[in-house]
């Protein structure tokens, strides 16, 4: 089996440099938080594979193309002639603000079923990684990704769960719902801030919704700050560590990279800090460059940014 398997929707991203409504060149991008994981990991040598739908059309050959020359598996990889690929877009609004616009209701990737996972599951992935985005698609998509963390839970496969709440898709509450239960199957859970009460109980602060999540049986949570770097809650209490210092050229992608940094210390038998130093590394790679994963490093290139990885018992 390979190392990492996650499951998803990949995108074609058009990018704007401008506002959209005054129109101009779009680039076209690969994107999509699963996806992006895995071209993190198979940067740095890591066997990975994503599974998902794309349709017939070109994006959907754009998709695995880009994938492909990643060096990321993607045999498992559905084309769906009757649905379109999901589509993006990525509008640079003023140089802080960008704003994305999804068409996506209705694409191949939204159409995904537990049977599309079977085969990818039954190879035996020595972990398998989920975002809070794939269960917001739709009924079907929501029933996969929940079949996907059970299965894998019960063969003893670790889930790694992004939180990933994509306010454009559902509301909180909804996604609290969908989310405080699959995180149950999780052993690594990963949220921003404002995001780990959509897996806690509601209204719930940092400290007691990362208890909670431990004491459901979650190893290790990550609490992404951003700039502030990362506090991850683990059975041995809590540990900070900062983030690599670079210049932010576009923060999108960051977390996706900041979990592939984990999820390759993790399968390289790292120690919580020095994980928690490659998460931070990655995440700094994906600020530092354009685009959501076009700047991740090979391993040969970890050494171009680094921080101390000393981390900060709390
Ligand atoms: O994490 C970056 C993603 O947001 C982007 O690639 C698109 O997966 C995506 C989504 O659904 O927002």
């Amino acid at each position: 089996g390979v190392d990492l398997l996650t499951v998803g929707e990949a995108l074609v991203s058009l990018r704007s440099s401008g506002p959209l409504l005054a129109g101009g060149p779009l680039s076209m991008h690969l994107a999509g938080a699963e996806s992006n994981v895995a071209i993190g990991l198979a940067r740095l040598g890591h066997r990975a594979a994503w599974v998902g739908r794309v349709g017939g059309d070109e994006l959907g050959e754009f998709v695995l193309r880009q994938l492909r020359a990643e060096g990321v598996d993607t045999t498992a990889v559905r084309r769906d002639p009757a649905r379109p690929t999901g589509l993006m877009f990525l509008e640079r609004r003023t140089a802080d603000v960008s704003r994305v616009q999804y068409h996506r209701a209705g694409s191949a990737g939204s159409a995904l079923t537990v049977d599309d996972l079977r085969g990818p599951l039954a190879a035996g992935p020595r972990m398998v990684h989920l975002t809070g985005i794939t269960p917001a698609l739709s009924d079907s998509a929501r029933e996969a990704a929940g079949w996907a963390a059970r299965a894998a839970a019960d063969a003893g496969i670790p889930v790694c769960l992004d939180v990933n709440h994509r306010a454009g898709l559902w509301s909180r509450e909804a996604a609290r719902a969908t989310l405080f239960p699959l995180a149950g199957y999780a052993s690594v859970v990963v949220a921003s801030t404002d995001e780990l009460d959509l897996v806690a109980q509601a209204g719930a602060d940092e400290a007691a919704a990362a208890a909670g999540l431990l004491r459901r049986g979650v190893r290790t949570v990550l609490v992404k700050l951003g700039a502030d770097g990362v506090r991850a809650y683990t059975a041995e209490g809590v540990r900070h560590v900062a983030a690599v210092p670079v210049t932010a050229v576009d923060t999108v992608g960051a977390g996706d990279a900041f979990t592939a940094g984990y999820l390759s210390g993790h399968l390289d038998g790292l120690d919580l800090v020095d994980r928690l130093g490659r998460a931070v590394t990655l995440g700094a790679f994906a600020v530092a460059g354009h685009g959501d994963w076009e700047g991740l490093p090979r391993r040969d290139e970890l050494s171009l940014i680094t921080g101390s990885a000393a981390g900060t018992t709390l």
